[in-house]
């Protein structure tokens, strides 16, 4: 144990990539890495890239990946799309940056699992992303699938938050009417090559001047992330984000709301997990039957599961 530790301090991708591992499937072990590591984390600024399926989020990644390289810095990558090329391994002709990318040592890249098809990051993405941290890189960029839960989940896990929009798809601006435009720092604008893209531009443009009188207006962005057009411009756009979060206060407000957020809901995990050993599977069965025909309210099946803790 000691050693894996000692060798993740020297930089041990192999060790990395172990710790990974048990950290995510929540052993004992995945634990006691975690304490060693976690106060060694915060010094990476983690970026949420999230957007509709196809929005060409992965290719973003890569190329922002590789703007940061090229200024000299490390990025760590976790991919959460399951259709990511990262997760396949298997590298798509008109990815070449990509690969390069996974020969090049400053870059590491970890794809996840999400929670399912109805979204939902894996509830250990925060501990992938502090270990991720805690070795070092300086940058996290974490890829999300396009699903509503996750993109409002990201705004919690990453500092910045990046939404990808794509000119032509004129429903996105309704949905995004709905509340996601709220948790993006970074507007961005991908496959800018295409037709509409300034028009697109124009419309967030107008749909950001709505937001609340005194708050950060997001910059709007233009990328073509094939051809890696826009991407100095969005890393300096990220930089610019973590200037503003470190001089308004705003950095340490938001992590004493993600550390109050994680370890309620970890202590949450907890107490569900006692409850269900506390109750043999029979007894919890007869409560959901008499829900079921509502003989029996929910709260109160909840409740006398509760007391099971007290008895
Ligand atoms: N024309 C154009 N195609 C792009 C651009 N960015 C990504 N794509 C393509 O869009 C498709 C989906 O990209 P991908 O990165 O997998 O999207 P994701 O599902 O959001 O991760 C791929 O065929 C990409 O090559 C761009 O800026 N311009
Ligand atoms: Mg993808």
């Amino acid at each position: 144990m000691d050693s894996l530790i000692e060798r993740f301090l020297e930089g041990d991708r192999r060790a990395l990539a172990r710790v990974i591992s048990r950290v995510e499937n929540e052993t004992a072990e995945g634990r006691e890495c975690l304490r060693a590591l976690y106060p060694r984390s915060g010094r990476a600024h983690s970026i949420g890239v999230t957007g509709g399926a196809g929005s060409g989020k992965s290719t973003l990644t890569g190329a922002l990946a590789a703007a940061f390289r090229r200024r000299g810095h490390t990025v760590g990558i976790v991919a959460v799309d399951p259709s990511s090329p990262f997760t396949h391994g298997a590298i798509l002709g008109d990815r070449i940056r990509m690969q390069d990318l996974t020969l090049d040592p400053g870059v590491y890249v970890r794809s996840m699992a999400s929670r399912g098809a109805l979204g939902g990051l894996a509830p250990t993405i925060d501990d992938v992303v502090a270990v991720m941290d805690a070795f070092g890189f300086d940058y996290v960029i974490i890829e999300t699938v396009g699903a509503g839960q996750d993109e409002v989940e990201i705004a919690g896990t990453a500092l910045t938050t990046v939404l990808v929009n794509n000119p032509g798809t004129g429903d996105d601006i309704q949905a995004m009417k709905a509340g996601i435009l709220e948790i993006a720092d970074v507007l961005v604008v991908n496959k800018a090559d295409h037709p509409g893209a300034d028009v697109l531009v124009s419309q967030l443009q107008a749909l950001l001047t709505l937001s609340p009188a005194g708050s950060r207006r997001p910059p709007v962005l233009k990328t073509t992330a094939t051809r890696g057009e826009g991407l100095d411009a969005l890393a300096d756009a990220i930089d610019e984000h973590r200037a503003y979060l470190e001089s308004s206060g705003e950095l340490e407000r938001q992590r004493a709301i993600d550390s109050r957020h994680q370890v309620l809901s970890i202590a949450r995990a907890i107490l569900l997990e006692r409850i269900r050993q506390a109750t043999p599977e029979e007894e919890l069965e007869s409560l959901v039957q008499q829900v079921a025909a509502r003989r029996l309210d929910p709260h109160s099946a909840a409740e006398s599961l509760a007391a099971r803790l007290r008895a």
